[in-house]
């Protein structure tokens, strides 16, 4: 059965419903029956569409329409996990949007209405968002060969399981039938952009054409675990105050930059031992930086170490940053931004080039297949936040956007 564009806003309702939050978000991080749950739904989802489902050894969820046999895919897709108490938007609309766009793609192909010569197929990555398991683009970063299986499945979380055994629950698992890098032709995806550019200037939807740089840090603060109250101020080497020093710092880093070109956070942090009336002797946080400009994230990567030594020395702790994921200002292929600016034309849309500051898997992507990233708008911009919201008709016209570009790729023009 084929999709129409009206069924999405019930398919998307329904797949909402999994991990639904009182404020009206989601809360299914990778993995956790929630995931599961929403993972067993969008299979039956695929299945029922003409769709052939498989699962890779990363967590990776297929659905494939074969036309042309023997040929390469057009892959579309995104994730379907989430933050905590997260919205309903990121990743899952894109892959709704996707396994909508593919089965509309695939009906008119058999119908003779397009001439295909690639396969369509549909991806849900495992754990995009890197909440419960670091790093983020897990699944993505596998296929791409960035990251290697073996130490994707044994990333823990914070209660000690391990990737492994939180696959282990799914409902499908891997028999060696799903697709690899050398079937993939063509990727494409389509995300909310989780900023307010396209709402402020008032346009339909976005190419994106450039990624901002991120790199990501853990950080330890060392410190000595001793008596809230007998020890001497002197004699004191507190870990959390250390923490709180580089934390401070982190934040007032950006004000050193031009505004808009440096973005900073510490957002999660585990104190040990983490008791009222002991002084902490060890935290470790994430650290996350961001900029549109390699060159001001490298600088600011530098005087963020100047000043951790000074937190270091302040606190009597020692601090020590590991680097654990990073990505570059690598541009989207020209020829994908002109396929989604031409689709858009074609469909009447108002549209503009967007760099997008979020890493997504197309991140990975489109480091090692021709890609074509799209944006629809979101409301103020929220997002990772159960108030995250899209108006159906930019989700609608980012669906109709998708196939559009679906029929391009599929039909060979991107070349
Ligand atoms: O931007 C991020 O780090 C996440 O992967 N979306
Ligand atoms: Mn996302
Ligand atoms: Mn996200």
């Amino acid at each position: 059965m084929s999709r129409t564009y009206s069924d999405f806003l019930d398919d998307f309702a329904a797949m909402s419903s999994f991990g639904s939050t009182d404020g009206g978000g989601v809360d299914r991080q990778a993995g956790t029956a929630e995931d599961h749950g929403t993972r067993r739904w969008f299979g039956q989802w695929l299945t029922r569409h003409g769709y052939t489902e498989a699962v890779d050894e990363a967590g990776n969820q297929f659905g494939t329409i074969e036309l042309v046999p023997g040929a390469p895919y057009v892959l579309l897709g995104s994730h379907l996990d989430s933050q905590p108490l997260a919205g309903r938007y990121d990743g899952a609309y894109g892959v709704l949007a996707a396994a909508t766009a593919g089965s509309i793609v695939g009906a008119e192909a058999r119908a003779g209405k397009v001439n295909p010569v690639y396969n369509i197929a549909v991806v849900n990555w495992f754990n995009e968002e890197g909440s419960r398991f670091a790093p983020s683009m897990m699944g993505s970063s596998v296929f791409t060969g960035k990251l290697a299986l073996e130490d994707a499945l044994a990333t823990t979380d914070h209660s000690g399981t391990t990737v492994t055994k939180a696959l282990a629950g799914g409902h499908l698992l891997p028999d060696g039938s799903a697709l690899t890098l050398t079937n993939v032709a063509r990727y494409a995806e389509i995300h909310i952009e989780q900023g307010r550019n396209l709402e402020e200037s008032g346009t339909q939807v976005g190419v994106v054409d450039r990624t901002w740089a991120a790199s990501k840090f853990r950080v330890t603060v060392d410190g000595a675990q001793s008596h809230t109250g007998a020890t001497r101020m002197e004699d004191r080497r507190d870990a959390l105050y250390g923490a709180a020093l580089l934390i401070a710092a982190a934040r007032e880093l950006a004000a050193e930059f031009e505004p808009g070109l440096l973005h900073t956070s510490v957002s999660e942090l585990y104190v040990l031992p983490n008791s009222p009336v002991t002084i902490a002797r060890q935290v470790t946080m994430n650290l996350d930086l961001r900029s549109p400009d390699e060159d001001v994230l490298a600088r600011a990567v530098d005087l963020l170490g100047k000043w951790a030594g000074e937190a270091s020395d302040r606190s009597g702790t020692d601090v020590r940053m590991e680097l654990t994921h990073q990505w570059g200002l690598v541009p989207y292929q020209p020829e994908g931004v002109a396929l989604g600016i031409a689709s858009a034309e074609r469909l009447g849309f108002t549209h503009t080039n967007i760099m997008t500051v979020a890493g997504h898997d197309s991140t990975n992507m489109k480091d090692v297949v021709p890609t074509v990233m799209l944006f629809v708008p979101s409301v103020e911009g929220i997002s990772h936040n159960e108030a995250e919201y899209t108006r159906d008709e930019d989700a609608l016209r980012g669906v109709e956007l998708l196939t559009e570009v679906t029929r391009r790729l599929l039909q060979g023009d991107m070349g």
